[in-house]
């Protein structure tokens, strides 16, 4: 039987999951969705962040936004690709937290998001908290009796 106490939680501290910005692939506002779209399928990944030159957070873009913004009546209109560009079409409603947070406010959020951004108290990009390291940590506290 597994047994997880609550309190084990409080002490964690964010800064200790973080995967830091440097790490981390992502666009920049004023790149094409064919450059984002080329990072997304490069990196492997479903989507990303979507930065400014001075590493502010402004949105996501992932490979099912692109596609969907290049759906025509009839056809998919790849011109698209370089016509428009991240910000036109990203999504704003961003998963994220300061440090200052708990883990379980980030647990909680992982349940509808892959991973939450971590920014500083201007908005500042630190980096993201993903899912994988989240479950792992959950894992390493469960007690087996
Ligand atoms: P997804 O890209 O949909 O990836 C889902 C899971 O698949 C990842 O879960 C990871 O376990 C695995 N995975 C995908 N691509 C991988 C790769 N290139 N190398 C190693 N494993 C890979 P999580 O690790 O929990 O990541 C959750 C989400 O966080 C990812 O969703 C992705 O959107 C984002 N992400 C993770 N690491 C990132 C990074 N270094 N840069 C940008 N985005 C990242």
């Amino acid at each position: 039987m597994y047994s997880l106490q609550r309190d084990v939680f409080f002490d964690v501290n964010l800064e200790d999951l973080l995967i830091s910005a440097d790490k981390v692939a992502h666009v920049q506002v004023g790149n094409t969705l064919e450059h984002a779209l080329l990072v997304l399928v490069k990196s492997g990944y479903t989507a990303v962040p979507v930065l400014d030159s001075a590493f502010k957070l402004h949105g996501l873009i992932s490979k099912n936004i692109i596609l969907d913004s290049l759906l025509g009546v009839e056809r998919i209109e790849t011109e698209k690709l370089a016509e428009y560009n991240v910000e036109e079409v990203m999504d704003t409603n961003i998963p994220q937290v300061t440090l200052n947070h708990t883990f379980i406010k980030v647990l909680g959020m992982s349940i509808n998001h892959p991973f939450i951004c971590v920014v500083d108290e201007e908005g500042a990009f630190e980096g993201i908290i993903t899912r994988r390291v989240i479950l792992k940590l959950v894992i390493r506290h469960l007690n087996q009796e």
